[in-house]
């Protein structure tokens, strides 16, 4: 990360001349999620960790009400002013900026003008969460800049109403958590009901998390997505009326009242039934997935992971083709222990448990076999669980934000 430090010094001082006011630079990860797909929306469990990769922030205040920020990765300086703010649809990725900007000033804060350029090696739109980090890398700066305080929960909490209210994603809270939240070695256990965490040790020497991105561009995802929404819903609404009157999500109803009922939700919907025994099994599998931490058994937790990638690929539908022979193609690998899609599906990328003795022999085989029949080399990215957003305080110090 040195180099991206220093590299974004330089581009702040050719962009900006210095106001002689507070200054400061400060990191936001992307994420990936371990286990716990598609829960976040019907009040479940999700089990992410922050990565190594991450939205790297300089600014400086100004005297006056200006904000000017320039993006490395697409070369555009842009003007707004702080009395004026609203969303800006020529140009989506400042919004991200402009929607955590709006959230100080909607709770009251009085923000001063501020010269911001950032940089980052989080891929956009690949499902590492880089929207998230931009808006926690964001929210880090200004709080920072401002001496406004804020805990990091509920600068994540902020965040998420950025993304909703400005950015216009109806996102849960998993990524902007994550992102503020991480800690080295440990994932993050998130109740998305009461919003509750705890951060669970993630600790080995022998096992690291492998991303492979398809390099796949997610085109049915929007529509498909919205689809799974609704029918989550209908199956609340059966059980509602068949079990009991106080479900209000599918995380009120347990397994065998799922079993139970299997046969008349299919009758009525198969796809409400697949989609309902989806969520409720996943939901047990994170909690599984926890216990498998807290015994360090990380085979325990790629089989839930391989079995989170069958349900989602045949109950809910969202894998695809390109994402299954990554999986197929990893679990091939001996050293692989799990393997799994991860984020919304339909392109985007996998989590794989992969012994460290196998990486390159994986690399090799999965790079291989992925452009033998896609015609493209998938990415391939290597983490273990890191600190969420922090200050980087001089060149090469990294103090906890
Ligand atoms: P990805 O595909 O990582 O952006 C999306 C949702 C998550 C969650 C997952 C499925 C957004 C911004 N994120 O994640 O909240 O529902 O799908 O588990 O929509």
């Amino acid at each position: 990360m040195l180099n991206r430090i220093k590299k974004l010094k330089n581009i702040f001082e050719q962009k900006f001349s210095d106001t002689g006011l507070i200054a400061g630079m400060f990191a936001a990860p992307g994420r990936v999620n371990i286990i716990g797909e598609h829960t976040d929306y019907n009040d479940g469990f999700v089990l992410p960790v922050a990565i190594n990769r991450n939205i790297i922030m300089a600014a400086q205040l100004r005297t006056d009400k200006k904000i000017k920020i320039y993006s490395e990765e697409f070369d555009q300086k842009l003007e707004f002013d702080l009395n004026n703010i609203s969303r800006n649809e020529k140009n989506s990725w400042s919004n991200y900026i402009l929607g955590v900007i709006k959230e100080f000033q909607k709770r009251g804060k009085k923000l001063q003008g501020i010269n911001i350029a950032f940089t980052g090696d989080i891929p956009i739109g690949s499902g590492l969460s880089s929207s998230a980090a931009l808006e926690v890398a964001a929210a880090v700066t200004i709080a920072n800049m401002h001496n406004i305080n804020i805990t990091k929960v509920k600068l994540a909490l902020l965040c998420k109403r950025a993304e909703n209210d400005f950015v216009g994603v109806a996102s849960g809270i998993m990524d902007q958590y994550i992102s503020a939240l991480g800690q080295k070695n440990r994932a993050l256990f998130i109740d998305c009901k009461s919003n509750q965490f705890e951060a669970i040790p993630f600790v080995t020497d022998t096992y690291k998390i492998v991303m492979c991105d398809t390099r796949v561009k997610r085109k049915l995802v929007d529509s498909e997505y919205n689809q799974r929404r609704k029918e989550c819903k209908e199956a609340v609404l059966f059980y509602k009326e068949n079990l009991r009157s106080n479900i209000n999500s599918l995380r009120d109803v347990n397994k065998e009242e799922m079993e139970k009922t299997y046969d008349q939700l299919f009758n009525y919907s198969a796809p409400v039934a697949k989609r309902a025994r989806h969520v409720i099994t996943e939901n047990i599998r994170v909690k599984k997935s926890v216990e498998a931490l807290r015994e360090k058994d990380f085979v325990k937790l790629g089989k839930l992971m391989n079995q989170s990638h069958s349900s989602l690929s045949n109950d809910f539908e969202v894998s695809c083709k390109e994402l299954d022979l990554i999986v197929e193609l990893a679990r091939g690998i001996k050293g692989t222990i799990g393997a799994r899609m991860t984020g919304a599906g339909f392109g985007g990328v996998t989590v794989n448990l992969v012994h460290r003795d196998y990486l390159e022999k994986f690399k090799k085989i999965v790079r291989a076999g992925y452009e033998k029949k896609v015609g493209k080399k998938p990415y391939i990215y290597i983490s273990d669980p890191e600190n969420g957003a922090k200050s980087l305080k001089e060149f090469g110090e990294n103090d906890e934000y």
